[in-house]
Order: structure tokens, then sequence, then C-alpha cells
């Protein structure tokens, strides 16, 4: 992928601890309905979410305003594992849970302004297998995707988030519930 950094780690965390992993964030995260303001009508978001993290932090993701809940013992052991690879220290994380085919993510990058200018974005995912497309915001016949599996790491740095959008497509297959992770380091407000 030109003017992008991206790798990804297919099998990161084994597949008996992932099984875990799913199990306990599924029970213990505070999952939320957030709702989108879609030409003055109020929509469900197509997912359930949950945001994590350092106190003191907050955070508008798609005009949404979250303020952290505090780490569990689950999310720090997940976020130290990720920091070996990463070279950094991620402050917080935004929870996705789809529940069926019917939940997804639409096109986006990760570029909000709190995230600073080369985001660094670490992304776990348990549960069942769904796909995340990339585009290229100008060069339309650009184009990657990568089937993100139980216990995958898909980490993207550099330039990634401002030439490229990506998305998990909803699906008409019968799917089962997948937890997301995306892992985020957030600059202090001014
Ligand atoms: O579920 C995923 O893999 C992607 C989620 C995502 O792009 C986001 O939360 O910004
Ligand atoms: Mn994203």
């Amino acid at each position: 992928m030109p003017n992008a950094e991206v790798t990804f780690y297919r099998h990161f965390f084994g597949q008996q601890e992932s099984d875990e992993f799913f199990r306990v964030l599924y029970e213990e995260i505070k999952w939320r309905q957030d709702k989108i303001n879609i030409y003055g009508k109020e929509i469900d978001l197509p997912r359930k979410t949950a945001w994590y993290g350092d106190k003191n932090h907050s955070y508008a993701f798609s005009g949404i305003h979250l303020e952290p809940e505090p780490w569990t013992p689950t999310l720090l052991q997940i976020k130290d594992r990720i920091e070996e690879i990463a070279k950094l220290k991620f402050n917080s994380v935004l929870l996705n849970l789809y529940r069926d085919g019917h939940d997804g993510v639409s096109w986006h990058s990760d570029a909000e302004k709190e995230l600073g200018k080369n985001p660094v974005i670490g992304s776990v995912s348990f549960g069942d297998t769904r796909k995340f497309m990339f585009k290229h915001k100008r060069k339309k016949d650009l184009k990657a995707e990568v089937e993100l599996i139980h216990g995958s790491f898909l980490l993207m740095a550099g330039t990634t988030q401002h030439f490229w959008q990506h998305q998990i497509p909803k699906t008409s297959q019968k799917v089962e519930p997948r937890i997301n992770l995306t892992f985020r380091v957030i600059l202090p407000m001014r």
C-alpha cells in the first residue's frame, strides 16, 4: 500500500487466550448504544461501542463525546502485548462490538485532531472474521482488504490515515459477534 504503513499479524494471540479475551470482554465491557444525527434524525450506530483509557482524556468520535472508563486488567493485558510490537504506549482504546452482519462501520479515517499528525492505531480482533477494506482517498483504483480473524492484530501508522479510508462492510452472510479494540494515543487537549 503506497502512502501507508500497515502491518498485519494474523495470529498475534493464541486460540485459547483469544477465546478467553472474547468471553471476558463481551461480559465485562460497558457496551453502549450510541446514536448519530443524520439530517436531523437520531439513528443508532450499527454496532455497540465503549471507550476506556487513562484519566483526563476525552474524545469526540463521529460527533459523539465520550469520557473514558478506567482500564480493566484484561484491557491492560492486551495493551501490554501490543505495545511490545508497536514500540509505544497507548493511552486509550475504542471498542466495537459487531453483533451480526447488520453491524459495521462505514468509510472513514482515524484522523481526529486529538490523534495528532500521524496517528498510530493498534487494532485487535476477537470473535468472528470480518472483512476490513481500505481505499485510497485520491487514487480511486487503489484498494486493499484483509480478513480480520480471531486473535489478529493490525497496526496502522505513518501517513496511513491521511491517504486511506477504511471500513467494515455489513454482510448478508451469517456471522457471529466480533469484538474489535482500536488502541490509540490521544494528545492532551488544550
Ligand atoms: O472493527 C474494526 O476493525 C474497525 C473499527 C474502526 O475502524 C474504528 O473504530 O475506527
Ligand atoms: Mn477506524
